[in-house]
């Protein structure tokens, strides 16, 4: 069994540097959130697998390649000979400002279904992630979302939920209606702040959202607060971690890498406070450096940031 089992979407990010309508070079990257969270744990040394669609061309080749490169196992990936890969075109108007474009509509990543989650989650693993963005795609990835979840908390694995809401791809009541009913799973709840109620009732707050969570048996929920670091919620209380100060060049990926930074702590059997110092520095990281996973951690790296981390 793997450390890490996680499963989406991972998209060719085609970047430009400023305007997108105004043209010009390109750079081709490898996006996608469930991906940079394994590449995260994988650079962190922990066995980490990506399982998806990707279309059977160069564009697939691609994002297996990158993924193997980074030590991902990704031996459950299935190639889908009849649809395309999902592309993303990002500008970046500041550090935390870009805009994305998704082209996914149809996409090879977007017709992922249980088929091909079943033999991973027999397969086992410590930890499942999802993110609410891979019910977003279709009909056949919410189900393969629920059946996957259901499926790993009933076999004991660690079940983590990162809202991550994207407005592009399903409305706040879509995304609410699919994901409350998720956390009945999960014993570890990512949001940032504004993603709260989408895990309850609209426009809750976060100690009625923390209360509920906690009631249906979610262990711990983590409020991410950006550059104010974030809060974590168990029974036993809330703790707060403050960000590690760095000058931010690029945000996209930053909660990819928190989750990657907690996740990886848990993996090692740190304590909540260790936990959430790895998910800082992790955060930090990815927000000092250009592209969604490029600047993440390798272990030794880790010291560079934090005096609490020995490495
Ligand atoms: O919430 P984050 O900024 O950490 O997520 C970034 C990723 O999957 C990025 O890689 C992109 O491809 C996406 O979120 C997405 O589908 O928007
Ligand atoms: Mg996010």
């Amino acid at each position: 069994a793997v450390d890490l089992l996680t499963f989406g979407e991972s998209l060719v990010s085609l970047r430009s540097a400023g305007p997108l309508a105004l043209g010009g070079a390109l750079t081709m990257h490898l996006a996608g959130a469930e991906s940079n969270v394994a590449i995260g744990l994988a650079r962190l040394g922990h066995r980490a697998a990506w399982v998806g669609r990707v279309s059977d061309d160069e564009l697939g080749e691609y994002v297996l390649r990158q993924l193997r490169a980074e030590g991902v196992r990704v031996d459950g990936v299935t190639t889908d000979p009849a649809r395309p890969a999902g592309l993303m075109f990002l500008e970046r108007r500041t550090a935390d400002v870009t805009r994305v474009r998704y082209h996914r509509t149809g996409s090879a990543g977007s017709a992922l279904s249980v088929e091909d989650v079943r033999t991973p989650i027999a397969e086992g693993a410590r930890v499942l992630h999802l993110t609410g963005i891979t019910p977003a795609l279709s009909g056949s990835a919410r189900d393969a979302a629920t059946w996957a979840a259901e499926a790993a908390s009933r076999s004991g694995t660690l079940v983590c939920l990162d809202v991550n809401y994207r407005a592009r791809l399903w409305t706040r009541e879509a995304a609410r209606a699919t994901l409350t009913p998720l956390t009945a799973y999960a014993s570890l709840v990512i949001a940032s702040a504004d993603e709260l109620d989408l895990v309850d009732e609209p426009g809750a707050d976060e100690s009625t959202v923390v209360a509920r969570l906690l009631t249906r048996g979610v262990r711990t929920v983590l409020v991410k607060l950006g550059a104010d670091g974030a809060r974590a919620h168990t029974r036993q209380g809330v703790r707060h971690v403050a960000a590690v100060p760095v000058t931010a060049v690029d945000t996209v990926g930053a909660g990819d890498a928190f989750s990657a930074g907690y996740l990886s702590g848990h993996l090692d059997g740190l304590d909540l406070d260790g936990r959430l110092r790895r998910a800082v520095t992790v955060g930090a990281f990815a927000v000092a450096g250009h592209g969604d996973w490029e600047g993440l951690p390798r272990r030794a790296e880790l010291s560079l940031l934090d005096g609490h981390e020995t490495g």
